[in-house]
Parts: structure tokens; sequence; C-alpha cells
């Protein structure tokens, strides 16, 4: 209600300025005044105007910019080594361009203050200069090459290779929401592979099983439909269709098989005892971390504005980011002062209707209790171990 009134009252003040302003209007042209021919009085007072209009402007982006200091995100504690990097980086930018903000509106204010028209006063022709144009030329051109040589140093130090030691994990994204996969004791992020995508392998990982499962769906749905052209009376261009469909599936199931064909150890050994994990994830303090970006149908974006961290996942391909994570999540309640602070992990990019939903939440712990919590999590694999699933029982029917 507050709003709306504050909104009503601004509205009500335009609407009588412009009313003042047609009375004005009525009254010169009943005083037989031409509408151009400003007198000195009001030109003086525009010019006055200009001043004051300058001081309350200056004075309004220093008092919001006070006002909200602890909302903005340049003022709250980076949690990874390299975002101390970033936001000094965000700084320098700031005041270089708070610096030119204040240097320009005030040469504009004050110019158009003092050089009003007065009559008699011809304005001088002034057409061109050579010193002005290099030095507005050479200015920025040295300020721009700074900022952008000292923003590439910054980005170069974020993305180049993780440390021998860094714990490596994937992030995964689909519509809508993220996977994080750890590797299991062997130490080592299993292969995946789009074509093994199912309901019950979302990240498309690569191990014999998968492999066995994907082609008995591939299987069973060629079954079907080709049971379905047996049985059913149906037009010759479905008929052609199902057919089509049936010879898609026959190749991705080879496709598949082709898989089995590398050596089992470089391959399919590794995916099984890794850990996935919804809702929320553990990242160790102090220890670099090197993050692998997937994304299953669109492109996301992995955005962590605690840690200064943001990377598109684009399908197709794989993206990595590095970060140092250096405050615990309970040191960052303590310093925020609120116990239901969390870190988040937010999709930065708009990717369908339940877009907003597509978060979270990260937790940083000391060394041991990440080991801790991940020695509790249950891996890939398990509860489905079958002696019978071995690697020879998978033959490729021919169809
Ligand atoms: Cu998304």
């Amino acid at each position: 209600m507050g709003k709306f009134l504050t909104i009503l009252v601004i509205l009500l003040v335009v609407v009588a300025l412009a009313q003042i302003a047609r009375v004005y209007e009525l009254s010169s042209e009943l005083r037989k005044r031409k509408e151009e021919e400003v007198p000195d009085a009001d030109n003086r007072f525009n010019a006055r105007f200009f001043l004051v209009f300058m001081v309350a402007l200056f004075g309004s982006f220093i008092w919001l910019t006070l006002a909200y200091k602890d909302d903005m995100a340049l003022f709250q504690l980076p949690a990874s080594e390299h975002g101390v990097g970033i936001d000094n980086l965000y700084m320098f930018n700031w005041v270089i361009l708070i610096f030119v903000f204040f240097l320009v509106q005030t040469v504009l204010f004050v110019f158009a203050s003092k050089y009003y028209r007065k009559k008699g006063v011809k304005a001088l022709f002034f057409p061109h200069d050579n010193r002005l144009e290099l030095v507005w030329t050479i200015i920025p051109s040295i300020v721009l090459a700074v900022i952008i040589i000292y923003g590439l140093t910054i980005w170069n130090r974020i993305t180049d290779d993780a440390a021998e030691d860094a714990l490596v994990i994937e992030v995964y994204s689909r519509q809508f929401d993220w996977t994080v996969r750890y590797p299991g004791p062997d130490g080592r992020l299993g292969a995946s592979d789009y074509r093994l995508i199912s309901a019950t392998n979302p990240l498309g990982l690569v191990t014999h099983r998968t492999i066995k499962s994907k082609m008995e769906e591939l299987e069973n749905e060629t079954a079907r439909l080709s049971s379905r052209i047996q049985n059913e009376v149906l037009p010759d261009s479905r008929v052609k269709e199902l057919q089509e469909r049936i010879d898609r599936m026959n190749r991705h199931r080879a496709n598949i098989f082709a898989l089995l064909e590398a050596p089992f150890d470089t391959l399919h050994n590794f995916a099984d005892d890794d850990i996935l994990v919804r809702g929320e994830f553990v990242l160790p303090k102090n220890r670099e971390v090197k993050m692998l970006f997937r994304s299953q149908d669109v492109i996301h974006s992995a955005y962590m504005p605690h840690f200064r961290a943001q990377m598109n996942t684009v399908p197709g391909m794989t993206t990595t980011f590095k970060l140092t994570p250096t405050v615990t999540t309970d040191s960052m309640r303590l310093v925020q002062k609120n116990p239901e602070f969390n870190y988040v992990l937010l999709c930065n990019k708009v990717c369908g209707a339940a877009h907003y939903n597509m978060q979270m939440a990260i937790v940083v712990e000391e060394e041991a209790a990440f080991e801790q919590w991940l020695s509790e999590q249950r891996p890939f694999y398990e509860g489905k171990d079958d002696e019978d699933e071995t690697i020879e029982n998978i033959t490729l029917t021919e169809n």
C-alpha cells in the first residue's frame, strides 16, 4: 500500500508539473511573446537548476550505494581462493567506472550551467582539435587495455590445469536437476556415453551392466514394434514408419555393442563404484576441486555465486572449472550471522519451465568430515551385483 501511494504521489507531481508548464505557455502567448524568445532570467534559472540537479543526482547515488552496501555480492566474503582475485578485478572496474561517472557528469552539468545563453554573447565555433582527439582516444585505450590484461590474467589462472591431487568430480545437468558424481574407491570417474542414457542410467555411464540393460531395452522395444507390424492392421505409411524406427534402434544397438570391444579394463571398470548425489553435495575445504560439466539436453549454466564461479554446461561436450573452497559452511554461517545459510549451485540459463527450481545446496567441510561423508554414500552399482552378468552373456542378435 505504501508503495502504491508513493507511485501515486509521484504521478500526481508529474501531472501537476505538466499543467504548470502548460499554464506558463498560455500566459506567454497572452503576453504576445514568441515561443523561441526565452528571457535571460529563465535561462539563468535553468542554469542554476542544473547544478542543483547534479548535487541531487550525486547525493542519491552515494546514498543508494551506502544503503544497499550489505546486499551487494561485492561486499560479501568470497568462499574460494580465486574468488578474491575476481572480487579485486570487479572492484577495480567499479573504481574506474565511478571515477568516470563523477568526472563526466560534473563536466556535463557544470558546462551546461556555466555556458547558458546570454544576450549578445555568441558561441565559439570550435570544430576540431588534434590534441583533444588524442587525449580522449589514448587514455581510454590504455585504461581498457589494462582492464583486459588484468581480467585475462585472472581468467587464465582460474582455467589453468588443475593440480595432480585435485578432487575431480562431475556436475551433470538436465531439465530440471543436477547430479554430482564422485569417483569411488578406485579414484577415477568412469566413462560415459550418451547412447547409454536411460531411465535407470541418466548419466549414460559405461559399465557392462548398463550396456547390457540398454541393449535389452532396445531389444524389447524392437520386439514390441515388430509384433505390432505383424499383428495389427496398419496403413502402409505407418508400417514404413515403424520399420524405420526398428532399423534405427538396430543401428543404435550395434553401436552400443561396439563399446564392448574396447579393452575391458580401460573403459568399463570405473563407473560402477562412482557415487551419484542429488539435492546436496559436499566439497572439502582447502582442496582444489576440478569440476567437469556435462548436460543431457540443453545448455544450462552452473552458477555458484559464493565461490565466484560460473560455467556453461553444453550438450555434447565437457566444460571445466576448478576452484578451491576456503570457508566451510559452518564458518560462513557465523560470518553471515545466519544459521540457515547454505552455499548454492544454481542454473543460470533460462532452460525451460522449471528452470527456477534447478538448484542444489553445496556444503563445505574440513577434509576429514568430507571423507567421512563420501564413505557413507552408496555407489552407483550397489545392490545390482549379479554373478551371471558377464560380458560373454551379451550377444548381438540379428533381426
Ligand atoms: Cu537449467
